[in-house]
């Protein structure tokens, strides 16, 4: 099915919303809490909320917040998309809106005004040339004369470049047995501890047994923030003293893991050390003393990329990759005002899938990375 037609799916969807959602407390959670977890998913998705409460035969009775939603389609994730970047979307179709306006025809001024709207939406300038090159093409070969009937070529063109040379999966290496090693790299403030937090959240709520590795020794205060998480979740977190060796807390982690069986381990790093050889020694060791506690691992190396710095945040990410081999990139922040071309960007830069997209600061605002719901989020409006 063409995106165009996906599109027009999601919108029904949207309109007819007839969505089941579950809601079965994974441990016990009050009275309150469930009736307002059940009216927000219901407000949230206009969906039909069935609540399967067995809390009334269990005994070890700890209260908590945990919901689970059953709904998990393509049509929820991109409604979830298109919920949270309305920022992100705004800018980028006040550009295309303004574009319509002013021409009636698509000539050569229209493109240049284009490839300006695509370069102020962090497309980076070398997918602009290309993708306007293709749209050239395109015009000629399908006719196309007004503005209007090009804007669905466009986000299929960069659907096409997104995905084109098999586009890895976006989803996680998950060990079918042992422990699943993940480590998280990327420039300070960018959303790394985050991102580990609503991970942790994510699989515990899967029933899988979680642990995080507080390796950023480096900030005051990155410790106590990974902890406050871990109380918070109800996550055990694994750390050494201020100033203490990344490497051991890895060395632990993965240790406690093996010896406890347990699924996942999160590891946190520090974003900024004083110099790039410091932060290449450090990525190093911690590489090297995990692979050699559990080889394989680690299973994932996650590059966090804060969506709204633009370009100049993607070349600073950028020089993580020349530190540490890199398997995947977790997009922060796109509920912000990021520019949304970024996606694209990334990948002429970096090459790897985007596998996380992180859409809020609540722990339940991660989602698997989607391209189709990502350009719906962005472009829905428009159609
Ligand atoms: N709106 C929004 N804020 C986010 C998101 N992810 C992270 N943040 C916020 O960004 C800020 C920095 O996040 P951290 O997780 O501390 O970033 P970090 O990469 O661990 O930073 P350092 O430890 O300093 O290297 C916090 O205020 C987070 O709440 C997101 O997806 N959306
Ligand atoms: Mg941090």
């Amino acid at each position: 099915m063409g995106l165009f037609n996906k599109f027009k799916k999601f919108f029904q969807t949207e309109e007819e919303k007839q969505i089941e959602a579950t809601i079965q407390p994974t441990e016990s959670i009050l009275d309150d809490e469930l009736e307002q977890a059940q009216v927000e998913l219901q407000q949230n998705h206009e969906a039909e909320v069935v609540v399967h409460d067995w809390r009334t035969d269990r005994e070890d009775f700890e209260p908590s917040t945990e919901i689970r939603s059953e709904a998990s389609s393509q049509e929820v994730l991109a409604n979830d998309y298109h919920d949270k970047m309305g920022k992100t979307r705004s800018g980028l179709l006040a550009g295309f809106n303004d574009l319509m306006a002013r021409f009636r025809t698509v000539d050569e001024e229209y493109f240049e005004e284009l490839e300006d709207i695509l370069i102020m939406a962090d497309v980076g300038v070398k997918t602009v040339m290309e993708l306007t090159d293709q749209l050239r093409h395109e015009v000629k070969v399908r006719n196309v004369k007004d503005p209007k009937d090009l804007n669905e070529v466009i986000v299929e063109k960069m659907y096409e470049i997104y995905q084109r040379d098999g586009m890895q999966s976006p989803d996680l290496n998950i060990q079918a047995s042992g422990p699943t090693v993940i480590l998280f790299v990327g420039v300070n403030g960018v959303g790394k501890t985050t991102t580990i937090a609503k991970l942790a959240h994510r699989f515990k709520k899967e029933g899988k047994s979680v642990i995080m590795a507080a390796g950023d020794t480096f900030r005051a205060g990155a410790v106590d923030q990974l902890q406050v998480w871990g109380d918070r979740l109800g996550v055990e977190v694994i750390k050494t003293k201020p100033n203490g060796d990344p490497s051991a807390v890895m060395f632990d982690a993965i240790d406690r893991a093996k010896k406890e069986s347990i699924d996942i381990v999160l590891c946190d790093t520090a974003g900024r050390l004083q110099n790039k050889v410091n932060l290449m020694n450090e990525l190093d060791k911690i590489h090297r003393i995990i692979q050699r506690e559990l080889p394989g691992a680690p299973h994932e190396t996650l590059l966090v990329v804060d969506a709204t710095t633009g370009q100049n945040g993607l070349s600073q990410a950028k020089s993580f990759t020349e530190v540490t081999p890199i398997s995947g990139v977790v997009l922060s922040k796109v509920d912000g005002t990021a520019k949304g071309g970024i996606v694209l960007a990334i990948r002429a830069e970096i090459g790897t899938p985007v596998k996380l997209i992180g859409l809020g600061e609540k722990p339940e605002d991660l989602q698997r990375f989607d391209v189709e719901s990502y350009l719906y989020g962005l472009f829905a409006d428009l159609f």
